[in-house]
């Protein structure tokens, strides 16, 4: 006896009860599959949000030789999960910049470095990468929403910057600014309650500290743009906020610059924000740090574990 037949024996009641089963499987089934797409697309596949963020510009000085003094104990953290997860509020207030930098054009960027210094300069990608050979390090990086990673960075120590530029007597400070984001498709409005355009401040002596670099690149390629390309600031033992992206200007000063965040929320974000798991944020406690990648909880350590390189231009 075939299936069709024993279905056709079935008394009326049951036949409909299996016919209305089955519908209620079609549907569910379809709305899990079409979520599932739209799940998938909103994430972005791996290849497609490292993709996008690639910038439209040609950059010299890679790949650039490894620095093994900065080797860690732990690997770097997957590409496309960092690609994935940046702060970057000319873009938004989430982590998924990587959907809105897209139409983000970056030729003929240029860097201004000027104020209190005997050579003020402006260079573009192409001077940067002949000026200052450029080596890899891997540091790590700890934001002040207590989430953590390992990044492998391309650039070179901003002390050479300065040397280059020659700081006057009088400069104490360093004021970094960050691009204006008005003009560029994809970025949020200007005319909100931030005080853009985003900038960030240092001592000399930090500016001029061994760790602290000028990247344009990560994962031996050139910077995406998620991350802030084609040229940022890394600070590796201070709270992320304080590396700044997608740099146009750096301004040698005489006294301590108005930033950001600093601005927005002075009693949350201060101006030296040194990576301390001894004080807490005003909302939540900063004694241990999520792994973006793998979602482990580890204990933060002061300065971020660079107290080697830092530690002497703190009194504690
Ligand atoms: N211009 C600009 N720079 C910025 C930010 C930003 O929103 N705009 N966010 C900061 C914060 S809070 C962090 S944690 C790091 C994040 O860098 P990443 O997204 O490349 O990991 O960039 C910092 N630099
Ligand atoms: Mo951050």
């Amino acid at each position: 006896m075939s299936t069709d037949n024993q279905q056709l024996d079935l008394p009326d009641g049951k036949r409909r009860f299996r016919r209305r089963m089955w519908l209620r499987g079609a549907i569910y089934g379809g709305l899990a599959t079409a979520g599932g797409i739209g799940w998938w697309r909103w994430r972005g596949g791996d290849r497609e949000v490292v993709e996008s963020g690639r910038a439209d510009v040609d950059v010299s000085g890679f790949p650039a030789p490894r620095n093994a003094e900065f080797d860690l104990d732990r690997p770097p953290t997957d590409q496309s999960v960092n690609a994935r997860y940046t702060n970057f509020y000319e873009f938004s207030e989430t982590k998924r910049n990587w959907a809105y930098v897209t139409q983000w054009e970056q030729q003929d960027w240029k860097l201004e470095v000027t104020g209190l210094c005997a050579k003020p300069t402006t260079f573009n990608m192409d001077d940067l990468a002949r000026r200052f050979p450029y080596e890899e390090r891997v540091y790590r990086h700890r934001c002040v929403e207590a989430w953590s990673m390992v990044a492998p960075w391309t650039g070179f120590p901003l002390r050479r910057l300065l040397e280059f530029v020659q700081p006057l007597p009088e400069a104490r400070f360093v004021r970094f600014v960050s691009f204006d984001h008005k003009q560029v498709p994809g970025a949020r409005r200007a005319d909100d309650a931030y005080p853009w355009p985003y900038k960030e401040g240092l001592t000399l002596p930090e500016a001029a500290n061994e760790l602290t670099l000028i990247a344009t690149g990560m994962y031996g390629q050139p910077l995406l743009r998620q991350h802030g390309a084609p040229v940022r600031l890394v600070v590796p033992w201070k709270y992320g906020f304080k590396s700044a992206k997608s740099l146009v200007r750096i301004e040698l000063v005489k006294s301590q610059p108005f930033t950001f965040w600093s601005s927005v929320a002075g009693h949350e974000y201060t101006f030296e924000a040194n990576v301390d798991p001894q004080v807490p944020h005003p909302r939540w406690s900063q004694a241990t740090e999520r792994d973006i990648e793998t979602g482990e909880r580890r204990a933060t350590v002061l300065y971020n574990g660079y107290g080697d390189y830092v530690a002497a231009m703190y009194k504690r």
